[in-house]
């Protein structure tokens, strides 16, 4: 597994609502004392928080199951079970959210504090108090809490910048953002110095600021899959602009008009509408030899191969990191094309609002019936389980309530006319019961 976690599946299993209760007042010299079960209270969600302290998704790295607490069952003398809190679970900024199964997107978190339910909690169950009526007015009545919304979710992180630095390896991107940003990130000799995006904060000279990511140094193939890349251009694309920083002198014997094609072929490859961002050539390395040479060239080349002459010329700002000569022209430009230039959207889709009760797809048939092959006959789909399981089998009334509900979905008529007979077996989850005209 990478250093560096930017992708990751997660469990969430929100809490049960707690059952209603079934109880009587037993009050001294009360004969009959009406209903008096109280409600479940209702299970905790599984709630994902933005922290603007987190950088990466390490924290899952072994953890990836997430719970909340059940809600308290109800009680005698019509006392509530108290609901249970919800469980919150810390994500950094720029983190994508979908179901895991279904790929739908669910949010989209930004906002240091925002916040994202992925697993409602079960509502809990009633107590018999309130199934009390004119003619049924001691019901033995109590439906058990609904369960808690589970499924597995995926997280991506997308770090949140204005401006992204890209480039092949040891151009000197970390070396950049550590002279115009606070950011203190590793710079070495070597390739791939850099494995987790770094964020710094710049301001320009004249008072401008904007927040820049150094990337991983992408290579050639890597949005195939080959090398380090490719798990790193997701970064890219939330940024507005891209400081494409170029090695100019030459000294790893790359020619840098090559180097720029190479990146960009990278970038297309890995999803067309990076190119729509606009880019400023950052030519690095000027306080070396061979320097100005390459640059000169380099510009020649970039205007001979430009394919729409009324395009406007792709900006060059000769810079060196470590001599800083050149920064501040840079900063300032862009700045000024940050100003100018729109957020890109990252998502054609829309977020799937979950207006619908859960556990209820319209689309869905509120049951289907199978059959085993030792000729029992089962009954599933989401609504008829969910019935079931907040059923109170443990009362003769409530068990009767669940034969009525059935009956009004329809479940028998459609047994009927599959061929059900009197006494055939009849099965939903582990509970068997039989068919009974
Ligand atoms: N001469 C010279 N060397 C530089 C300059 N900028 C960076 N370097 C050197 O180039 C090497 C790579 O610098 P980094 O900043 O780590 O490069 P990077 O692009 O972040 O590299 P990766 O993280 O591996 O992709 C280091 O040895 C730096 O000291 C510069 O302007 N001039
Ligand atoms: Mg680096």
């Amino acid at each position: 597994m990478s250093m560096f976690l930017d992708q990751v599946t997660i469990d969430v299993k929100a809490g049960k609502g707690g059952d209603g209760m079934v109880a009587f007042r037993r009050e001294k010299y009360v004969p009959d004392g009406g209903p008096a079960g109280g409600d479940g209270g209702h299970g905790g969600a599984v709630i994902l928080v933005v922290d603007e302290g987190l950088r990466t998704l390490m924290d899952f790295r072994f953890n990836r199951h997430f719970k909340a607490q059940p809600g308290e069952n109800g009680m005698s003398k019509g006392m509530h079970g108290r609901g249970s809190e919800d469980t919150y679970v810390k994500v950094p900024q720029g983190t994508t959210v979908r179901d895991a199964e279904t790929g739908a997107l669910l949010g989209d978190l930004i906002e240091n504090g925002q916040t994202l339910v992925v697993a409602k909690g079960g509502r809990g169950g009633r107590g018999n108090i309130r199934f009390a009526s004119p003619r049924n007015p001691a019901p033995e009545i109590a439906e058990n809490g609904e369960p808690g919304q589970e499924r597995k979710i995926e997280l991506e992180l997308k770090v949140l910048a204005d401006v992204g630095l890209v480039g092949f390896p040891s151009v000197g991107k970390s070396t950049l953002l550590s002279v115009i940003s606070s950011a203190r990130p590793k710079i070495g000799a070597y390739h791939f110095t850099t494995l987790v995006p770094n964020l710094g904060m710049v301001t320009t000279s004249d008072g401008r600021s904007f927040a820049a990511a150094d990337l991983p140094g992408l290579i050639e193939g890597a949005s195939q899959g080959v090398g380090l890349g490719t798990q790193f251009l997701r970064h890219i694309e939330r940024t507005r602009v891209i400081l494409h920083v170029i090695d100019m002198s030459g000294m790893e014997g790359r020619d840098p008009y090559e180097d720029y094609l190479a990146i960009n072929h990278e970038l297309s490859s890995y999803n067309l509408r990076l190119l729509e961002r606009p880019q400023i050539i950052v030519a690095n390395k000027m306080d070396m030899p061979n320097a100005e040479e390459n640059l000169a060239k380099f510009k020649e080349q970039l205007n001979k191969e430009k394919t729409d002459e009324f395009a406007d010329d792709i900006p060059v700002f000769p810079i060196s990191g470590v001599t800083r000569k050149g920064i501040d022209p840079l900063l300032n430009a862009t700045a000024d094309l940050l100003e100018v230039t729109p957020e890109f959207p990252l998502y054609d889709e829309e977020i799937e609002e979950e207006t619908v009760q859960y556990g209820f797809n319209p689309d869905e048939p509120e049951f289907k019936i199978d059959r085993d092959p030792d000729a029992t006959w089962i009954l599933s789909g989401e609504k008829i389980e969910k019935l079931f399981q907040m059923t109170n089998f443990d009362h003769d009334e409530t068990v009767m309530r669940f034969a009525r509900q059935l009956r009004g979905m329809g479940v028998d008529e459609a047994l009927r006319a599959r061929g059900a007979k009197d006494g055939d077996l009849v099965r939903i989850g582990e509970f068997e019961f039989e068919f009974v005209e």
